[in-house]
């Protein structure tokens, strides 16, 4: 194996020398427009004409693997980049450990694969449908350039599922391609797969929360696919994780300025009211957090799962950073769980491979709960005493061995009544949406932000917050 050339010059900018491949470029190639007028349909409304300051993959090079400029978005050059070959890769876990990765797709785990890659292809698309709307309130020209850079990666992680679809799974493969365009967010019909990428984001503390939370269970499951025995598709994840980095950043320095404007207001207010400043209190941010924090622990499927210990015995699915466990096999291990027997919790040793959903999700909480210590310094700063915090990863389940059963914040079991009754006191009420909603005003001028959020410390790449982020077309619409 070597290094394939970079083509930016033909239809579909791709390292994968797509130009050797006829059939396959072709059928790529009538996808292409299918792909553009789903953008152009449930993609970013409004903004099609205006020039955004925006980074496009040219390369994996990680030196200079993008280029910024100003591009109107339907114009954005969506490529296929897989990171290099490893030079005799293997497979690092499960009960192939040490036998040679694949190339070509396994037949026996044809389907289990071809469903991982469905999986995680019909996120990405879900996602730019979730945040269509968002541009019509952006609190800055920064945060709205940022909006539209998450929104054209997301469709560049479409491109690479669909790849690896048309190219390794033929027919179906192609069928599926197609079906991932029309599956909707949130439609009652036809609806996205998993639970998450069905609920609307309505507002700039939605996607803050969103790009957080969930951008960040992408990270993880990016992360194990990419120590998968296929390597195709472990190169696709392992470049996708470079752009994820930005998207996680933008939801964690996004919740960083909106909690310090928050916590300066509090202080400011002589009733310590960051409402009558026109910003929003910490106790509604924490039941944002509480909102999406608890939907994004759903992503990561069942507690006990026998899906999750096929896909590891398979070599499909590794886990966070494979090759730092000890263990690769992974059959001797049991992972205390704590389960509900009885009405009651209690503790169950599971087996590890059975819970290798869940010690995915341990290493999301911890990265999370870093990001919440962070946020609490912005706090602390400020003068302020409250404090922020994740609830319990049982709190407000619908996947799993807590689904749909009622504990509070700190985990505890309650009943049914209590639950209903405090319900509004832990997650976002539809008074708080309002509010929100009258927050929302757009900020479209240079150098100005909303007066719910601080400003970043910096601008991208390497230009000020001043700076003109969005060039907006004389004729907009
Ligand atoms: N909602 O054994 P179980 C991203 C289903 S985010 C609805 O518990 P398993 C991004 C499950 O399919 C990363 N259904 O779970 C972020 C199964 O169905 P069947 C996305 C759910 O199989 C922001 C059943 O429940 N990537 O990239 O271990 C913006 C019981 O299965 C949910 C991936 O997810 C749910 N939350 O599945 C843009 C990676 N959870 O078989 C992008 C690929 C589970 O009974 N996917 N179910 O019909 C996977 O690795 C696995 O399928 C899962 C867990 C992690 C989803
Ligand atoms: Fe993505
Ligand atoms: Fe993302």
């Amino acid at each position: 194996m070597s290094e394939a050339r970079t083509d930016l010059l033909s239809k579909i900018p791709n390292n994968v020398e797509l130009s050797s491949d006829k059939r396959l470029q072709r059928a790529l190639e009538q996808w292409l427009p299918n792909y553009l007028g789903w953008w152009d349909q449930v993609g970013p409304a409004g903004f099609s004409k205006d020039e955004i300051y925006l980074r496009t993959a040219i390369s994996v090079d990680s030196a200079g693997w993008a280029h910024f400029d100003y591009v109107r978005m339907p114009e954005y050059r969506w490529g296929i980049f897989l990171a290099p070959p490893e030079e005799g890769r293997t497979i690092g876990f499960g009960d192939l450990l040490g036998e040679p990765a694949w190339q070509e797709v396994p037949g026996q785990f044809r389907n289990t694969l071809r469903r991982l890659i469905v999986t995680q292809g019909d996120t990405e698309p879900a996602s730019v449908e979730q945040q269509r709307m968002l541009g019509r309130t952006a609190p800055s020209l920064y945060d709205l350039r940022n909006l539209f850079q998450v929104n054209v990666e997301e469709g560049r992680h479409l491109w690479a599922m669909v790849y690896l679809l048309h190219r390794y799974f033929g027919k179906d493969g192609r069928e599926e391609a197609e079906a991932l365009l029309e599956r909707r967010s949130g439609d009652a019909d036809k609806p996205r797969i998993l639970g998450a990428f069905n609920e609307p984001i309505s507002n700039w503390i939605d996607f803050f929360m969103f790009t957080m939370f969930t951008d960040r269970d992408g990270k993880y499951q990016l992360a194990a696919l990419a120590e998968s025995g296929f390597d195709p598709l472990s190169r696709t994840c392992r470049f996708m994780l470079t752009e994820e980095a930005h998207h996680m950043f933008v939801g964690e320095t996004g919740i960083d300025r909106l909690v310090a404007r928050s916590a300066e207001l509090t202080k400011k207010d002589p009733n310590g009211d960051a409402r009558t400043q026109g910003a929003l209190d910490l106790p509604t941010i924490q039941k944002y957090i509480n909102f999406w924090y608890s939907r994004s622990l759903d992503l990561f499927g069942g507690e006990i799962s026998s899906n999750a210990a096929d896909f590891f015995a398979s070599g499909l699915k590794g886990r966070y950073k494979e090759r730092d466990q000890p263990d690769h096999a992974a059959l001797e291990g049991a992972y205390p769980m704590d389960v509900v027997e009885a009405g009651r919790l209690s503790t169950r040793e599971v087996p590890l491979r059975t819970a290798m959903n869940e010690v995915l999700r341990d290493n999301y909480v911890e990265d999370c709960q870093r990001a919440i210590d962070k946020w609490n310094r912005s706090i602390a700063k400020a003068g302020l005493e409250l404090t922020l915090g994740l609830p319990s990863k049982r709190f407000h389940r619908a996947i799993g061995i807590y689904a749909g059963l009622p504990f509070d914040p700190a985990g505890n079991l309650i009943s049914a009544e209590t639950w209903q009754e405090r319900r509004g006191k832990w997650l976002p009420s539809e008074s708080d949406r309002a509010f929100i909603g009258q927050l929302m005003q757009p900020v479209h001028e240079r150098g100005r932000i909303a007066n719910w959020l601080a400003p970043p410390a910096k601008g991208i790449n390497g230009q000020p917050f001043d700076y003109e982020y969005v060039r907006f077309a004389p004729d907009r619409s």
